[in-house]
């Protein structure tokens, strides 16, 4: 099979890595290689940086109004729209997720384009009410300079478009870094990005691994934020590399969320949103319900329909509009979850289903829902992250040990409630420790809607009204309206 060649972009203009060396894409569904990559070291970094440097420092993008800015983010959501079918089409072959569900996903993309192209023109400063009356100061929110965003697998289109339009909107430049597992639609997405109308340099990709691309890009001095989704073991790198220059940090690292449902939940409702929290995007989501925390008196009438459900899956290839689970997105993945089944296995976790690849033609790689159940919240699939289809369900009797259990987690990205009961589900909104709740509903996403965690699920905030401001510095401008001298030198004003 021939392979479709990309080349990256840099200052505008499309190239391969200086060395000439490459790296394949492989198609999840079918584990062969379908793409073909530059491989980009330092010196590669180094051009794309310092592009974007030369960019953010140019009159051209300096002199565009924030109001032009936001028309420039607008017109690339429209040109989304317009390419919607193929960008769907590529990450599904790219990642091996549903194209049912990259078409949901791009479908929504230009949204988050123009609900920011919105905020462009809004980031307005302040005047001070000073107590000094010989004094007068305001303040200006400006571009912070050169951001890295790396981008992991899943989702690479939603993940960038959440740091690229608000970088863009406050007129910074941009280096992107997708994933080596998932690079095709970020180059396309550049693409458009140069036909919407943003100058060269404004915003480059730059393809190749983790530890040698990802960290000459984390590490360079011009750097000054850094966006990063992706694993905590990756975000401890990144963090370090930051202290270099303390280039500002936003990091959204996954979690183990728990999906709560009490006695008065709608069941069927309910039943939906775990499946949805945890089998769609066959786990591979960084808010994925994988612990199930169900009240004592439909225990078992739940898992009953859970498992009833779970085993109508559709499991197979990702083109299919029919499939409802497609393959984990890489071979390490498939690797990861298959270590984490067997440990839960070896510590006693009664598996209901599952816990074995899927019997789905050719060689790709698919996993099978699977159901543990647990008697302890402390086991390790109730603590670690499996990102992978498989989930663990827990007993408990009152909305405390609900509560305790759900708090009881290294993470706080999301968590589910499912209850009538109006009080109930209000304290628990205040009283789980994440930063999304979803109250009878699960795996909801919105432009105007932030999303990031508490404890080691990560910090910073991405999308929301306030998205574009973590994209600036604040700057404080002191003016003199005293006819006097200036006072004693040696005294703070
Ligand atoms: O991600 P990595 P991996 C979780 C999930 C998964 C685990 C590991 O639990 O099992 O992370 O996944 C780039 N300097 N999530 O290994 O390594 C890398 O090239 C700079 C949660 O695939 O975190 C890619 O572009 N960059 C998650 C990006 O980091 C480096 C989504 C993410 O890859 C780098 C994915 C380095 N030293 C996995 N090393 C979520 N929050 O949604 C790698 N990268």
């Amino acid at each position: 099979m021939t392979l479709v060649r990309f080349q990256m972009c840099i200052d505008g203009q499309w190239r391969d890595a200086q060395s000439g060396k490459t790296f394949d894409s492989l198609n999840p569904a079918t584990a062969q290689a379908w793409a073909q990559l530059p491989d980009a070291d330092e010196a590669d970094v180094e051009l794309a940086v310092q592009a974007a440097q030369r960019a953010f420092d140019s009159k051209e993008w300096r002199s565009i109004t924030a109001t032009a800015r936001g028309k420039l983010l607008r017109r690339l959501g429209d040109l989304i729209a317009e390419n919607k079918e193929h960008l769907a089409q590529l990450e599904s072959r790219d990642n091996g997720k549903l194209i049912r569900e990259t078409r949901g996903q791009v479908g929504y993309l230009p949204e988050f384009f123009h609900y920011t192209a919105g905020l462009a023109d809004k980031l307005e400063g302040g005047t001070l009410p000073l107590d000094k009356p010989d004094l007068f100061a305001y303040t200006v929110h400006e571009p912070i300079g050169v951001v890295a965003g790396i981008i992991p697998w899943n989702s690479p289109l939603y993940l960038t478009a959440i740091k690229l339009a608000p970088a863009l909107a406050a007129g910074n430049t941009i280096v992107l870094k997708p994933s080596e597992h998932a690079s095709a639609t970020i180059l396309e997405l550049a693409r458009l990005a140069h036909e919407a109308g943003f100058p060269p340099g404004v915003v480059n990709v730059v393809t190749g691994y983790g530890p040698s691309t990802g960290a000459a890009l984390t590490r360079h001095p011009l750097v000054r934020k850094i966006a990063f989704t992706g694993g905590a073991a990756t975000a401890r790198h990144v963090v370090r590399s930051s202290a270099e220059n303390f280039a500002k940090l936003s990091l959204e690292l996954g979690g183990k969320s728990p999906n709560i449902i009490f006695a008065d939940a709608d069941l069927d409702s309910a039943i939906n949103g775990a499946v949805a929290g945890i089998y769609a995007a066959s786990g591979q989501s960084c808010v994925a319900g994988s612990r199930l925390l169900v009240q004592d008196e439909i225990f078992d009438d739940f898992v009953e329909r859970l498992i009833a459900r779970a085993k109508r899956i559709r499991i197979g290839s990702p083109q299919d509009d029919a499939s409802e689970m497609g393959p984990m997105a890489t071979a390490q993945q498939l690797a990861v979850v298959e270590g984490l089944v067997a440990a839960a296995k070896a510590e006693g976790a009664k598996l209901h289903m599952g816990g074995k690849r899927a019997e789905v033609e050719g060689d790709g790689w698919f996993y099978e829902p699977t159901l543990f159940e647990c008697d302890s919240n402390s086991m390790t699939i109730m603590q670690e992250e499996v990102f992978g289809p498989v989930a663990a369900v827990i007993r408990f009797k009152t909305e405390e040990e609900a509560l305790a259990m759900a708090n009881d987690s290294q993470f706080g990205l999301a968590a589910g409630i499912w209850t009538r009961d109006l009080g109930r589900a209000h304290r628990l909104a205040r009283d789980v420790r994440s930063g999304i709740i979803w109250v009878n509903t699960y795996r909801a996403v919105s432009a105007m809607a932030p999303i990031g965690g508490f404890k080691n699920s990560g910090y910073g905030r991405e999308s929301g009204i306030d998205s574009v401001l973590a994209y600036t510095e604040l700057k404080t401008v002191w003016i003199n309206l005293s006819t006097a001298p200036m006072p004693d030198p040696f005294v703070m004003r």
